[in-house]
């Protein structure tokens, strides 16, 4: 395969608004600052990534404007008119930095993309991923009241998603799952708490075990692994870790604690493909199934998303749903779109969507240019 040697980066700060605004255990989402990173290579050939972070340090610690300043002041000239011969070197030449995932994973996407593009095959080829069709979940945000809930989930069970996943925080909990299993006893449901409880919790979160859940997604702190091996212990329903297994180190960590038996795998939060790879494969040689979470992405990130996915042990339907569940349009042509919760893998090279540079263009706010 031949190398790359990154040119010129784009930096092209970009503001969008959700269609519906989404609330989490700690807040409301309508619209965010999100930064597309273009990276150019000596042909002329563009790569695309995305900073998958929002306005407010709430996820974890970065915000779209603490990824900007790491990409201008530290990333982008590392990366700079050097020759790479392989994209899997990008995370390595980025450990002078410690953590700022997001940042990180935002140009080494990038760099993918254009290392694949390059060597003119889909980038799906190029990280051994074998799938051409994903199946996709839906996550909702905490509704006004568990009958609002259920009418969602209607809607988007009639839209064939494979998976629904409900957003809980303590007061709007065991009353919605129990609303939604009352009318849908066997479908995969599961529940996500962004990290709103603590073990003073454990009897409450037992509760969650009569409702046959495929899994509740980070229960406890956002940086926990410990407390999350004492609950699993007590509670019958699987965890899945979001937050907390930021690296494979934290990965492998959380696997011999026993403090999660599925784990959601989020290119950004881990720092970029390479390493969302090597927990893939550790996950994998332990039996722990792994599914790809989403971020509210704009078309590029949920491109990365979907090509991660065609990876073997991406066994639970993620959270990639189309373009139109989340924005008016998309950055990208075409859109991604499902039909009966399945997405169809792109057969063209790179990420296998096109970034749109007129949708693009109307809303950026911000463009910073090295070269
Ligand atoms: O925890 O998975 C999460 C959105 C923003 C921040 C964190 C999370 C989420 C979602 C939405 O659950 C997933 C999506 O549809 O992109
Ligand atoms: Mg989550």
């Amino acid at each position: 395969m031949q190398p790359i040697c990154v040119k010129k980066v784009l930096l092209h700060i970009i503001d969008v608004s959700l269609k519906t605004p989404f609330t989490t255990s700690f807040g409301t989402m309508k619209s965010k600052e999100v930064c597309i990173v273009e990276v150019i290579d000596e042909s002329g050939v563009s790569g695309w990534g995305e900073t998958v972070t929002s306005n407010e340090p709430d996820y974890n610690e970065e915000t779209t404007y603490t990824a900007v300043h790491m990409l201008k002041k530290f990333l982008v000239p590392k990366i700079l008119n050097k020759e790479i011969s392989h994209p899997k070197e990008v995370f390595d030449m980025f450990s002078f930095v410690k953590r700022n995932h997001m940042a990180k994973a935002a140009i080494e996407t990038a760099i993918w993309d254009a290392f694949a593009k390059k060597n003119g095959k889909p980038l799906h080829e190029v990280i051994g991923g074998t799938k051409t069709k994903i199946e996709v979940g839906k996550s909702i945000g905490i509704q006004p009241t568990p009958e609002h809930l259920v009418e969602k989930v209607e809607q988007f069970l009639n839209e064939g998603f494979k998976k629904i996943k409900v957003k809980i925080a303590p007061g709007s909990d065991i009353q919605y799952i129990h609303a939604v299993r009352e009318k849908y006893p066997s479908i995969p449901l599961m529940a996500d708490a962004n990290s709103a409880y603590t073990l003073n919790d454990v009897e409450h979160l037992k509760k969650l075990d009569d409702y046959n859940l495929i899994m509740i997604e980070q229960p406890l702190a956002h940086d926990d692994i410990i407390d999350h091996a004492v609950l699993q212990r007590n509670i019958k329903t699987p965890i899945c870790l979001d937050e907390s297994v930021y690296s494979y180190e934290t990965a492998r960590k959380a696997i011999e604690f026993g403090s999660c038996r599925i784990i959601n795998i989020k290119i950004g939060r881990v720092g970029g493909i390479r390493e969302a790879m090597r927990i893939h494969d550790l996950c994998q040689s332990n039996n722990i199934p792994v599914w790809c979470g989403g971020m509210l992405e704009t078309g590029v990130g949920r491109a990365h998303n979907i090509q991660i996915t065609t990876l073997p042990n991406f066994t639970i339907p993620g959270d990639t749903a189309p373009s139109q569940h989340y924005w008016e349009e998309d950055i990208i042509n075409p859109e991604v779109t499902m039909n009966q919760g399945i997405i169809e893998v792109p057969k063209g090279i790179g990420i296998g969507y096109e970034v749109d540079r007129n949708k693009l263009s109307k809303k950026r706010i911000h463009l910073e240019t090295f070269e």
